[in-house]
């Protein structure tokens, strides 16, 4: 099959292990199909195959198909062998179960992450129609700082805008906290949830991250930034546990005209001893 949107999934899966955010089978991506997309590939969907129960419901997304990696497939091989590796999956009537209708060639099931993909592909529909991709991988950076970093969104969010100017203007909404918890299931997913209705970005504790957004570029890039951002934090923690100097909560409201742009305020608190990692 080699329509762009597969071309797009695969290079995504590809950039993503090039960065090593995707050590053996880590990480995770889902798409939305349009219906265009769909279409152009209808005759090699197998519609009749078995159903399965998705552990949770989505009747927002109910009827639409899917494109997302196989649980214990690995991002490297996606590039090699997209059929043994992707599924694409229709959701049926209520939003209780889903069919595999192309893909995962040689056996295996959706992500093991399915609840959080959907769930969240379900509140971003809500959020914005046009919103359609979820991307969930595992950087060292960013998970290095959810040891040194209290699990609090204010703080993690204004420590990681500090670091590059342009971090408030790609995620003007800030970054959601998840503390740790069992993966793969329907309580993480929730609380991912929570955050997705506001936000583009979650930070699961001692884990990893997950990025949303319109397209494969947008939801990699923002994950690009967080974990760039995440390792110049490290290299300035690695030194000092303070800043001799940063931009300061004035600073960041001065960049909102100029890039038409509303952060969340209650993340420019006054710092009290210029500690990184304390309000
Ligand atoms: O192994 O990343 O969170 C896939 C995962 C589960
Ligand atoms: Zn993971």
């Amino acid at each position: 099959m080699d329509t762009r949107l597969v071309r797009d999934f695969t290079k995504l899966c590809s950039d993503g292990y090039a960065q090593g955010w995707h050590e053996r089978n880590g990480g995770n991506l889902s798409y939305r199909m349009r219906d265009e997309e769909v279409e152009e590939i209808r005759d090699l969907l197998d519609e009749n195959a078995e159903w399965r129960e998705i552990g949770t419901e989505v009747p927002d997304l109910k009827n639409e198909y899917f494109m997302m990696t196989g649980s214990g497939k690995y991002f490297r091989n996606v590039e090699l062998d997209f059929e043994d590796n992707v599924a694409i999956i229709r959701v049926n009537e209520d939003g209780t179960k889903y069919q595999i209708v192309f893909g995962l060639v040689n056996g295996g099931r959706p992500t093991s992450e399915l609840p959080t993909h959907l769930m969240n592909l379900e509140v971003l529909k809500q959020r914005d129609p046009e919103m359609r991709v979820v991307y969930h991988c595992h950087p060292a950076n960013t998970i290095a700082l959810t040891f040194l970093l209290p699990c609090d969104d204010q703080i993690f969010t204004r420590e990681i805008w500090e670091m590059m100017t342009e971090c408030p203007i790609i995620f003007p909404k800030g970054i959601g906290t998840v503390e740790w918890m069992v993966p793969g299931g329907r309580e993480i997913a929730v609380k991912t949830c929570e955050i997705m209705k506001t936000k583009d970005v979650a930070v699961w504790f001692h884990h990893g991250m997950f990025a949303c957004g319109h397209d494969f570029d947008e939801a990699f890039g923002l994950m690009h930034a967080v974990e760039k951002a995440a390792e110049i934090l490290l290299k300035v923690m690695s030194v000092s546990d303070r800043k001799l100097q940063t931009i300061t909560p004035e600073g960041f409201r001065e960049i909102e005209p100029a890039s038409n742009v509303k952060l969340d305020e209650s993340c420019l608190y006054e710092r009290v001893d210029g500690r990184i990692g304390r309000k």
